[in-house]
């Protein structure tokens, strides 16, 4: 008994002499608190708020750091990845820097289904080795909570085993990992062109097994003219919804079918993409609370020029998460500092918006506001502490980490 109260009391740990973004919901901007302090036990925050109303319980705490002056805000969090994959597509890359569209490489056997080939050559350990270097980017820059996808897998064994691969990411590292069934991304070679036929396989199988194993907390779907239609996604969607899973989707990335809207129908915790998204869409999206998420990384890369309706979501409340969405196709990007940076350059994002789009709106997009993405009592202390004079400058420079220190659970 003694012991253990002993080392209860040595969870108790205290950051002090900081300025905080609290990016508390539903307070002004960042919810700033200069001379703040966080409180943490067993891993949770037990405070967070202005050093001079810290109870004086809290003040004894086993464990205090002096943060002299430097900003804490939430651990970031990556809330839309294809982080474990196989090999690279370098090669398609230059194919597109002589002239070919991304759509012009996936049509002649490139694209998706090429990194199928890689995945599937792959072990569960070589996916893991692969993908740690890039979990790895990720985390060096204070980012606490990543959620990956599957989808290279495209069959059952495989799909499983790029979600098992995921899993073992945060096994093997201190990060919070959500899992994303993504099995409806891409047409395989077997399935000889039947699209219909494979969404069945897809809802009627793959999913349900997937589910019964535990291996995924949500499902995502691509719906675009080369990838999925809306009509097989709601099918997919249904057996989410029977199997108890939220649901995510790829929407209007290269043309506008209306996945906003569909995505804001089956209640989807986020839609994503969305530069062809049109104003019903953003409306049902609104009307629903489905998080609309920004990826500056694909938008750039790709080369696109359309610019998803940042006013519309706006004039409609929804709510914006920025991710990195990296993949070996449209997105190799493993820097959520430099995705903020591209959010406010490309897309005329604020700093506010893009801080909260990378912590309690990327919370909120993984169902995970009640466990982290704000400095806030009850919630996992997840933190990241930065060398810099003001938030804004997470979002400003380019290619610079000013990450002083990281605290994930507490540690
Ligand atoms: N949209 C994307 O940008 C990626 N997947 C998706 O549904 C592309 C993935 C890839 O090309 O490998
Ligand atoms: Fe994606």
């Amino acid at each position: 008994m003694a012991a253990k109260s002993k080392s209860r009391a040595g969870d108790l740990r205290l950051w002090r002499n900081a300025r905080l973004t609290t990016m508390a919901d539903g307070s002004a901007g960042l919810g700033v608190v200069e001379h703040g302090a966080v409180a943490a036990r067993d891993g949770r925050i037990v405070y967070a708020g202005p050093e001079s109303e810290l109870p004086p319980t809290l003040a004894l705490a086993a464990e205090t750091v002096d943060c002299e002056g430097r900003w804490i805000t939430p651990g970031l969090i990556d809330c839309h990845t294809h982080l474990v994959h196989a090999g690279n597509r370098a090669n398609e890359f230059e194919m597109r820097l002589a002239g070919a569209t991304y759509e012009e490489v996936a049509r002649a056997g490139g694209g998706i289904v090429s990194s199928v080939k890689s995945l599937r050559a792959a072990s569960e350990s070589e996916l893991v080795t692969q993908s740690l270097p890039r979990l790895d980017a990720l985390i060096a820059e204070g980012v606490t909570t990543v959620e990956v996808k599957s989808g290279y897998g495209l069959d059952l064994e495989n799909e499983k085993k790029s979600l098992r691969a995921a899993r073992q990411l945060g096994n093997q590292r201190p990060v919070t990992i959500r899992t994303t069934f993504l099995g409806a991304h891409a047409l395989p070679p077997e399935a000889k062109g039947d699209k219909d036929a494979f969404i069945d396989l897809v809802a009627k199988e793959i999913l349900p097994a997937v589910a019964a194993e535990g291996l995924a907390d949500a499902v995502d779907g691509f719906c675009e003219g080369i990838a999925f239609s809306p009509e097989q996604m709601a099918h997919v969607f249904d057996a989410a919804k029977a199997a108890g899973l939220p649901v995510k989707l790829h929407a209007d990335q290269l043309s506008n079918l209306h996945g906003a809207e569909l995505a804001a129908r089956y209640g989807a915790l986020s839609a994503d993409h969305l530069e062809y998204t049109d104003e019903a869409g953003a409306a049902a999206m609104a009307k629903a609370g489905t998080v609309a998420t920004i990826l500056p990384g694909a938008y750039y890369f790709i080369r696109e020029t359309k610019k998803p309706p940042i006013g519309l979501f706006r004039q409609h409340g929804v709510k914006m998460a920025v991710a990195t969405d990296n993949n070996p196709g449209t997105s190799p990007l493993t820097s959520l500092l430099l995705t903020m940076n591209m959010a406010a350059t490309l897309f005329g994002l604020t700093v506010d918006e893009c801080l909260a789009g990378v912590t309690r709106e990327a919370a909120r997009a993984l169902g995970l506001l009640g466990e982290t993405g704000t400095l806030e009592a009850g919630k996992s202390a997840d933190l990241a502490i930065w060398n810099i004079e003001r938030p804004a400058e997470l979002v400003y420079r380019m290619g610079f980490n000013p990450l002083h220190a990281r605290i994930w659970r507490g540690q």
